[in-house]
């Protein structure tokens, strides 16, 4: 009997590990995500990232029948006002200036990049389906040439060295390792380049992994690292912080709000108890490369 050859795909060239495949797989399965879709639906942004900046209590009162939709738009603002703050920290970006998105999900903070800055912006994601859905999304919105959403591992981007003016990544980096991520994006940026993290990390100061963060690992098949891998992974790569926001407090509101929504997923309680217990913050780092 012929024996059929190996098929190869394009997410095969891209994934260079067991673990990677992993992660890959855990994005092409979650489609049928309503936290994510529901709140995408509201205006055509999909996120992959939590809210920060406190809920109107208001919308858990009022008409029973209308609720479950307040809740849902009202964690979508908090979600959308996460990515503009990650936008205000890129600094002055010209429209023809190049970004990218590490770890882009479907895609909603590069949208949102393009309409505040009017450049182009690439969006990587090691997830078929993501990039796909993502690059609907930019013939939806009409950026098609503008927006362009890649099959690609943020650790090899395969973009040309200091093409990039900025670089960020929303809740990615615990998916990789730090020093690989750092080594690439210092060769992507070019000399006063902006890098932009928004991420959860654990607390050194409490010493090793909490219960409730190993529990956040398992859920999302991510590895959280200690708040000073950051800081060490960034110096070694020339990238300078200049700004350190603890969005702490700022995320826990959404976390209240979400664990109370339909949308709950069962991981809230393990945010909630992790930011409580001071095991784990949800940080932003800006930093320029030198
Ligand atoms: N930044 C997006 C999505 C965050 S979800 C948002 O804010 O909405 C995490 C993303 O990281 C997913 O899109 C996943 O595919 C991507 N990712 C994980 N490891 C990756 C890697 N090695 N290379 C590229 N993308 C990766
Ligand atoms: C957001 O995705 C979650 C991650 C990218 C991984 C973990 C992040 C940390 C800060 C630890 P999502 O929006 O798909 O999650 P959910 O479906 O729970 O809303
Ligand atoms: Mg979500």
């Amino acid at each position: 009997m012929p024996t059929s050859p190996a098929r190869t795909t394009a997410t095969d060239s891209v994934l260079r590990t067991d673990y990677q495949r992993s992660v890959a797989e855990y994005w092409n399965t979650h489609r049928q995500d309503p936290a994510n879709l529901r709140l995408g639906e509201v205006d055509g942004l999909y996120h992959h990232h939590y809210g920060v900046g406190d809920y109107d209590p208001l919308v858990l009162e009022g008409p029973q029948d209308t609720r479950d939709r307040r809740v849902i738009e009202e964690l979508h603002r908090l979600e959308t006002a996460q990515a503009d703050l990650l936008l205000d920290h890129l600094g002055r970006i010209l429209p023809g200036d190049k970004l990218l998105d590490a770890g882009s999900g479907r895609g909603g903070t590069s949208f949102m990049a393009h309409a505040r800055f009017g450049c182009e912006v690439d969006g990587v994601t090691i997830s078929e389906y993501q990039a796909g859905f993502a690059n609907e999304q930019a013939v939806r919105r009409g950026v098609a040439d503008k927006v362009r959403f890649h099959l690609r591992n943020m650790l090899d981007t395969g973009f040309a060295t200091g093409s990039r003016r900025a670089v960020w990544t929303d809740e990615s980096t615990m998916y990789v390792d730090l020093s690989e991520l750092y080594t690439e994006f210092s060769r992507l940026l070019g000399y006063g380049g902006r890098y932009v993290c928004v991420t959860g990390c654990s607390n050194d100061v409490t010493g090793m992994r909490s219960k409730a963060v190993s529990r956040i690992d398992e859920h999302y098949t991510c590895n959280i690292h200690p708040r000073s891998e950051y800081f060490r992974a960034l110096a070694a790569n020339n990238l300078v912080p200049i700004r350190v926001v603890d969005l702490t407090a700022a995320t826990i509101p959404y976390w209240e709000l979400r664990a109370r929504s339909s949308v709950a997923t069962g991981i809230e309680e393990a945010f909630l108890t992790a930011y409580k217990e001071n095991s784990f913050h949800y940080l932003l780092i800006a930093a320029d490369r030198i």
